[in-house]
């Protein structure tokens, strides 16, 4: 009975070992897929359009936090994915909009 027991603590302690590598094994890999999921996240922020830039297909807003980026309120100059989108902003135009990072811009995606 005794060797029984004995065993069975093996066992669970050499589960409990096994289950803590692989716990850090996918943690090792949440963190090595970060970066991408990241690059591709969609952020979703209000602001006030101020500046529409046709030519360049950019826009200025100032919006307001953006709490996925960690963002404070600022007025800052983004792309638009698609110059069609300009046709639906003005400026003092207030929008809800959804932008993801391209590069070093931020581009708008979505424009409600
Ligand atoms: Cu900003």
């Amino acid at each position: 009975m005794k060797k029984i027991v004995i065993a069975s603590l093996v066992f669970i302690a050499a589960s409990a070992g096994f289950a803590q590598s692989k716990m850090g094994d996918m943690k090792g890999m949440d963190i090595a897929k970060k970066p991408a999921a990241d690059a591709k996240a969609a952020h979703e922020a209000n602001g006030t359009i101020k500046k529409i830039d046709t030519k360049t297909g950019s826009v200025v807003i100032s919006h307001g936090p953006v709490s996925s980026l960690n963002w404070p309120p600022m007025t800052m100059s983004f792309k638009v994915k698609d110059k069609a989108l300009l046709g639906k902003l003005a400026v003092d135009k207030k929008v809800d909009f959804g932008f993801v990072k391209e590069g070093d811009d931020y581009v708008v995606t979505t424009v409600k």
